[in-house]
């Protein structure tokens, strides 16, 4: 059921794509619109894709975000979201990342997935995901939320492409048969200190458990997890701010090491 017009669903995508490409905040915009529901606001995101692959764009993954309960206790929301991962948010692996075209950057340490064969719900489980994973890989993502002091409901961050910016992958993939993602630790460093640890475990119990839980949430609009879909699971930790001058560091259990720095 939405209950916004097809017009607020693209001027809403239009306001938060904008304040996106012109690193703007905005206010949430269930503080104008406190009667959107779920589906208006996955509207607005579908929207913003929409707008950006019309434009040229390439959508190169997706992610789940607030899968772990640091992350939720973070945020203060209590229930996961997706997004999409456009070709300009892939960043190089060891690189500088431009902090000029963002608002308040924060980094998280995210276990992905590379899918081999379609994932379609309602009724996707663990074991489909396995069967259907090509390979795992370690992903740093910089998240940047669009609100104010980045600080919202799930509403709004669902509509704001749940604060997707940029993305880091390396290290080294491996098959999913050859790694239990569920102690996979990871050791998040900022500036040579670490800040943060966590295992996979942290997502959901199980971080394939993040994908089909976005398999079945794609299911409810009808659409599918193509094969070949890169997919971040969601931050095993807090997200940790970062501006420019630092550097953040993360390491994963045999799978090598992501660094970034921020300039
Ligand atoms: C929403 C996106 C969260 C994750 O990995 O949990 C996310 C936010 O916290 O801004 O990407
Ligand atoms: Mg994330």
């Amino acid at each position: 059921m939405s209950t916004l017009s097809k017009e607020t669903i693209q001027e809403l995508a239009a306001h938060l794509e904008s304040a996106e490409l012109e690193a703007r905040e905005v206010t949430k915009i269930t503080d104008d619109y406190p009667d959107m529901d779920y589906e208006d606001a996955f509207d607005i995101q579908w929207e913003i894709r929409r707008r950006k692959e019309e434009r040229g764009t390439r959508i190169v993954g997706l992610k789940m975000g607030l899968t772990s309960w640091a992350k939720m206790k973070q945020m203060g929301v209590e229930k996961p979201c997706y997004g999409f991962l456009a070709d300009y948010f892939s960043c190089p692996e060891g690189g500088e990342i431009d902090t000029s075209g963002l608002i308040h950057p924060k980094v998280e340490a995210e276990i992905a997935f590379v899918t081999k064969k379609v994932l379609r719900g309602p009724g996707c489980s663990i074991a489909d995901v396995m069967a259907a994973t090509d390979f795992i890989v370690p992903a740093v993502e910089i998240i940047d939320s669009r609100y104010k002091d980045f600080k919202f409901d799930i509403k709004s961050v669902i509509a704001d492409n749940s604060s997707s910016s940029r993305f880091i992958t390396g290290g080294q993939m491996a098959l999913p048969q050859d790694v239990d993602t569920t102690t996979l630790g990871v050791v998040l460093e900022k500036n040579g200190e670490i800040v943060e640890t966590a295992a996979g475990a942290a997502v959901l119990g199980h971080p394939a458990a993040s994908v089909a839980m976005l398999a079945n949430m794609f299911g409810e609009r009808g659409e599918e997890i193509p094969a070949g879909t890169f997919i971040m699971t969601g931050g095993v930790t807090a997200a940790v701010a970062v501006e420019a001058g630092d550097s953040i560091n993360v390491r994963y259990h045999a799978l090598g090491s992501i660094s970034a720095r921020f300039v």
